[in-house]
């Protein structure tokens, strides 16, 4: 399996010529029994929502490190009112639409997901046959879904309060469909998270650690070998786990990466005088998808994307053991 993309270190993407395989599937479905019934689920999902009232922000950073992911130029853009969910769908709410719908995402569809190698048991170990060449540590794990997030052997419920995961953006709009919610655009996802700080590097400020505390859920530790836990987690942790930002939203920096609506473009908004500045929704078509956030993976050694102007993609049927979403609404 190869990979070109210049941030395999933060999601690998699925390969162009997959086919899928019969479904492994309707292992969500056996939970059944544990799973809160579809409209309590719809109700919380409507209910946990922070109400912005839009306007104009700083968006992007100048930051020259990434120069393949379109960070910059820092523009003003204009948000119209929103409503954004305070953290990302959990595996409690994700089982519920499975049961629910029947719904089989496409890591089940293609019968396998990349799981980072730490996770994947002995026994399970024994059958992967490929990693990601340039990003050794994701595992194609067969068997691996959002309902088995380290593979056959483990199961949702043993998380269910954690980020839903191994879901590609084509399952995220799957949910939000049913959930009658949509994923934010990218303009959005970075006004919430934001928080109201002007132009901060952090969801939080500038500072990483301030005081010694940590914000968010990243990697500490030499990357990919050795995780010191200094912030307490390996893999996901527990929605709001950590503390929330200034509008009220949790888990914006680490933790997953998280879908936006848009097509990705190293430099579609680059141009002034071609795009808009309000309500910005990206190029009309593309390959991948954005996603903002950074995840559990990301140290500053190889990959600071847990920055608030920071962003990548990847293609709408990839999923991979740190890649979710949350939801928003329009007012
Ligand atoms: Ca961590
Ligand atoms: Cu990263």
């Amino acid at each position: 399996m190869t990979q070109e993309d210049n941030c395999s270190c933060c999601t690998p993407e699925r390969p162009k010529d997959e086919s899928t395989e019969v479904s492994a599937s309707a292992n969500g479905i056996s939970q059944i029994a544990s799973v809160s019934d579809a409209a309590a689920i719809k109700a919380e999902l409507r209910k946990n929502v922070i109400g912005l009232d839009g306007g104009p922000f700083a968006m992007g950073t100048n930051d020259r490190r990434f120069p393949g992911d379109g960070e910059g130029p820092v523009r003003e853009v204009t948000v119209d009112p929103f409503s954004i969910a305070r953290h990302s769908v959990t595996n409690r709410q994700f089982a519920s639409f499975a049961a629910d719908t029947g719904y089989a995402t496409e890591a089940e569809k293609f019968g396998w997901s990349f799981v980072f190698h730490h996770f994947v048991s002995e026994e399970v170990k024994k059958s992967v046959r490929s990693a990601v060449q340039g990003a050794q540590w994701w595992w194609q794990v067969h068997g691996a879904d959002w309902a088995h997030p380290h593979g056959p052997d483990s199961d949702w419920s043993e998380t269910p309060d954690n980020p839903a995961v191994h879901i590609s953006w084509n399952d995220a709009v799957a949910f939000a469909d049913w959930a009658e919610m949509r994923l934010p655009t990218e303009a959005e996802w970075e006004f919430a998270a934001r928080g109201g700080l002007d132009g901060a590097t952090f969801a939080w400020g500038e500072e990483l650690t301030p005081g010694g505390k940590h914000m968010c859920n990243i990697w500490q530790g030499d990357f990919p070998s050795e995780n010191s836990l200094e912030d307490g987690f390996h893999g996901t942790a527990p929605v709001g786990s950590f503390p929330e930002n200034g509008y009220g939203l949790f888990d914006v920096a680490g933790n997953i990466w998280e879908w936006c609506s848009d097509w990705f473009s190293a430099t579609f908004h680059s141009n002034e005088r071609r795009v808009t500045r309000v309500n910005p929704a990206g190029p009309r078509r593309g390959q991948s998808k954005v996603t903002k956030g950074g995840s559990y993976l990301c140290h500053d050694s190889y990959c600071n994307r847990y920055r608030v102007g920071a962003r990548t993609s990847s293609t709408p049927d990839s999923s991979t053991g740190n890649m979710g979403f949350r939801l928003a609404m329009s007012q």
